[in-house]
């Protein structure tokens, strides 16, 4: 089961909550997830969760195809799961020709595929409605966002847990209307609403194999080179007991904020932090948004390792210092130490699939 979807809109959030409720219904479950780059928080956040999860590095899985098979294999070898999840990277769209057509051509007698889900975030469906002027994303992203939808068998409307019921019928009925041949549902995976029917759904659906026969591979490259990429890790240490919680706040408000004033969109801002005995997670997804918990530390610590990923519409050197200056005033600010920084900063690469097959 493929659940795709732009860049924040609740993929790794969503494919837990999928997970979790398979696991209550006795059924097992493996996950692959999927990155430009390496030092994902969503595999440590998902291995955390006690799921067994593989993933797919330095690059999308249409362009690493023969990966995404053989981690597939290797799970179904040691895991035997039920069900495979698998989130492929949120700039990533054609996913029909380059993963669907290819797997159902190749391993149709080894694996069903279920229909492919794609999450939409309700700040990102009006800002692609109004072609609103608050947003700063350029227009390709729209572009990208719009083809991401295009080819969805099911179009799920993610965190209506923060809308109003009005706003959930106005953009369902938005959806319906602009994507005719997709089921359109709503749900929260944060509180756990309307994941039940959105299973059933894909279980009793087929993919409908509905290729982009038109997408323009230099519109989406353009879109995909827009953003800016940066996932690192560091070692902070207090002096005493310190509190991880207010770090993390502080530090990507730092990011933030300085994005803000630069004009460069944020798609996903991620820190994952883990100590000897607890973990959190935080996310900013929206440039006026603010620092979301998936979870918070419930105790002083001394010292955590942190992982840091980012999405932005920048280029990656400004990244790179947005993140170095952040990282110094969230430090000193919070007295803490930030040691072994490594970060990558780059842009993926034009997506160039192992497999392309539009009839
Ligand atoms: N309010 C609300 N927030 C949600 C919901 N689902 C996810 N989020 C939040 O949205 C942010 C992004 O969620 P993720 O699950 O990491 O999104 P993703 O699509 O996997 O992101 P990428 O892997 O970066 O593309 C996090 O702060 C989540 O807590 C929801 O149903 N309601
Ligand atoms: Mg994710």
């Amino acid at each position: 089961m493929v659940v795709g979807g732009f860049l924040g809109s609740g993929k790794t959030t969503s494919i837990l909550g999928l997970a979790k409720l398979l696991l209550a219904r006795g059924r097992k479950v493996g996950i692959v997830t999927n990155d430009q780059g390496s030092s994902l928080v969503d595999t440590a956040f998902l291995a955390r969760e006690g799921l067994p999860v593989l993933e797919v590095t330095g690059g999308c899985f249409c362009c690493n195809f023969n990966e995404l098979t053989a981690k597939i294999e290797e799970l179904a070898e040691s895991q035997m799961p039920d069900l495979v999840l698998a989130e492929p990277v949120g700039s990533c769209t054609d996913l029909i020709a380059t993963i669907f057509r290819p797997m159902d051509a190749e391993y149709a007698a080894a694996y069903n595929l279920y229909p492919l889900s794609v999450l939409a975030d309700p700040r990102r469906v009006r800002k692609f409605m109004l072609k609103s002027e608050s947003s700063v994303f350029p227009d390709e992203i729209n572009y990208l966002f719009e083809k991401q939808l295009q080819e969805a068998d099911i179009i799920v409307l993610n965190k209506i847990d923060a809308l109003d019921p009005d706003d959930v019928d106005r953009l369902t009925a938005f959806l319906k209307e602009r994507f005719k041949n997709a089921r359109v549902l709503a749900i929260s995976a944060k509180e756990g609403l309307g994941l039940e029917d959105w299973l059933s759904a894909a279980e009793g659906g087929m993919p409908g194999f509905k290729s982009l026969k038109d997408i323009d591979y230099d519109r989406y490259a353009a879109a995909e080179a827009l953003l800016g990429w940066m996932n690192g890790t560091a070692k902070l240490e207090w002096d005493g007991p310190g509190d991880v919680n207010s770090f993390i706040r502080a530090f990507l408000e730092e990011l933030r904020e300085d994005f803000k004033f630069r004009s460069n969109e944020i798609a996903h801002l991620k820190v994952y932090a883990i100590g000897e005995e607890d973990w959190a997670k935080a996310s900013v997804t929206d440039i006026n948004g603010q620092v979301e918990f998936s979870r918070e530390f419930g105790n002083r610590t001394p010292r955590v390792n942190i992982i840091i990923n980012l999405r932005v519409a920048a280029e990656p050197d400004l990244l790179e210092k947005a993140v170095k200056k952040a990282l110094e005033k969230a430090s000193s600010r919070e007295g803490v130490k930030a040691e072994n920084f490594r970060m990558e900063c780059f842009k993926p690469g034009r997506p160039n699939p192992v497999y392309r097959y539009v009839d």
